[in-house]
């Protein structure tokens, strides 16, 4: 009777070698063959939002389960949806989208904490004190049901104004206050320590004032300790796709946030699925760029009525959109969280780039590695007199020396990290020097 069970033991324990084998085979040998499995070839994923109503729709359940391994409730999780009366919350929507995901072992993107659409009637009766604590009331108790059940919140959406200014966009929310922001990430953080908390926005898939007000705001969060993680790029796209778009979401990865496409569709033309591929692409070489979200299963469930600009057709077939995204995510590209590997030599590099203003910038210094892993490092760089550092991200300084901190000691040999700092007066233009320890 003793041997029955180490025989199974020993059975069972070659089967899963053997799967295990089988299973890395098919891995090198054969592109994955759907969204969710190519994505996560490189760390990945690839998401859809998801209407809570429309989950009853065996075809519309059918691809979701097949091809997708985030899912960003579409309405479900906003404030008007959770809180419709003052302190009544409801969440039966949402969690029927969380069982939905847990069941098909996929993530959820929390949508979102906090917007100036979408609010209940009850929240216009209130301004100043009263709103921000009902505000924060709502980050705290929503964050705290759905707790260690989400990857990622979208804690603030769309708080930064069209056009040129660069500024923020009038709102109730914003007549509490220009920390408003910051008090809404400190009250997510606090109410659930393990979510990733992202800003989320549209038209800032380009390098433009808005995308740039935004920037100003993530290094100055970073540079003050706020708990910011990530970025979203809603990328509603239309017939052409912003030249920069990928710099534009190194910029920010280089500020030492993840960064996300959270909500992506593009205008059925001539161009869909090279815009597809492009946002795709560029989002595969940028190492933190850690997955993309497009905002509905088929065109008949898209937001953007007549406009078909998602990558199943009505019937639920694949189009050439879908095709597209499949080819660039197999292609492959960086790792997703790990670092692009360049130089041949020991020692280590460091670069910067500026985002300059009239009286200060924020400097982005990229450390890399030669030829051998670095274990420690010192990065020093030339400040112009009259200027001085107020912050720091991602290193501790002394004067215009920095160095690196502890989890971001160790650089793989040809690997790099990224560190930055803000300051007054004119940043750094000359290469910085590096050395290992
Ligand atoms: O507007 C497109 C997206 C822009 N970024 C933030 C997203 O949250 C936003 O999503 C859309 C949803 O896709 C729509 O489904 O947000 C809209 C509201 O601003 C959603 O539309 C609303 C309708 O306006 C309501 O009449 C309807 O009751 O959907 C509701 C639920 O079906």
């Amino acid at each position: 009777m003793r041997f029955r069970p180490r025989f199974l033991l020993l059975c069972g324990t070659a089967a899963a070698a053997a799967l295990t084998a089988g299973v890395a085979l098919i891995g090198t040998a054969e592109a994955a063959t759907t969204l969710g499995a190519s994505a996560a070839q490189s760390g990945r994923y690839f998401g859809t939002a998801v209407a809570a109503g429309k989950l009853g729709d065996s075809t519309y359940t059918g691809i979701l389960t097949r091809e997708f391994n985030m899912i960003t409730p579409e309405n479900e999780m906003k404030w008007d949806a959770t809180e419709p009366s003052q302190g009544r919350f409801t969440f039966t929507n949402g969690d029927r989208i969380v069982a939905q995901a847990q069941s098909n072992g996929s993530r959820v993107r929390g949508h979102n904490l906090l917007w100036h659409a979408q609010q209940p009637s009850w929240v216009a009766g209130l301004s100043g004190s009263a709103l921000r604590s009902a505000m924060i009331n709502h980050v705290t108790q929503v964050a705290s049901h759905y707790k260690g059940k989400i990857y990622a919140w979208d804690v603030v959406n769309e708080a930064f104004a069209d056009g040129g200014s660069g500024g923020r966009r009038d709102s109730n929310l914003q007549r509490t206050g220009n920390d408003w922001i910051e008090a809404a990430f400190r009250a997510a953080h606090t109410a659930d320590p393990g979510a990733k908390l992202c800003y989320n926005d549209y038209n800032t898939d380009g390098v433009n004032a808005k995308s740039t007000g935004v920037y100003n705001m993530v290094a100055d969060f970073k540079a003050r300790g706020v708990p910011i993680d990530c970025v979203g790029f809603q990328s509603h796209l239309g017939t052409s796709i912003p030249g920069d778009y990928q710099a534009n979401l190194q910029r920010f990865a280089n500020l030492g946030v993840d960064v996300q496409i959270t909500e992506l569709d593009v205008a059925q033309g001539g161009n869909q699925a090279n815009i597809y591929a492009t946002v795709t692409k560029a989002c595969m070489a940028v190492s933190r760029c850690t997955g993309i979200t497009v905002w509905g299963i088929r065109d008949s469930d898209s937001w953007r009525t007549g406009e078909n600009p998602l990558l199943f057709d009505a019937s639920g077939n694949k189009k050439a959109a879908y095709t597209s995204v499949l080819n660039a995510l197999n292609a492959g590209g960086g790792t997703s969280g790990s670092s692009p590997t360049t130089p041949a030599s020991g020692g280590c590099n460091a670069s910067v780039s500026l985002n300059s203003w009239n009286g200060g910038y924020t400097a982005s210094v990229h450390v890399t590695a030669g030829a051998a892993a670095v274990n420690g490092w010192t990065v020093t760089v030339t400040l112009p007199s009259g200027g001085a550092v107020t912050g720091v991200w991602n290193a501790t300084n002394s004067g215009s020396t920095f160095r690196n901190v502890g989890y971001n000691a160790q650089i793989p040999a040809g690997g790099s990290t990224d560190f930055g700092f803000q300051g007054t007066g004119t940043g750094p233009t000359a290469t910085p020097t590096c050395r290992v320890g």
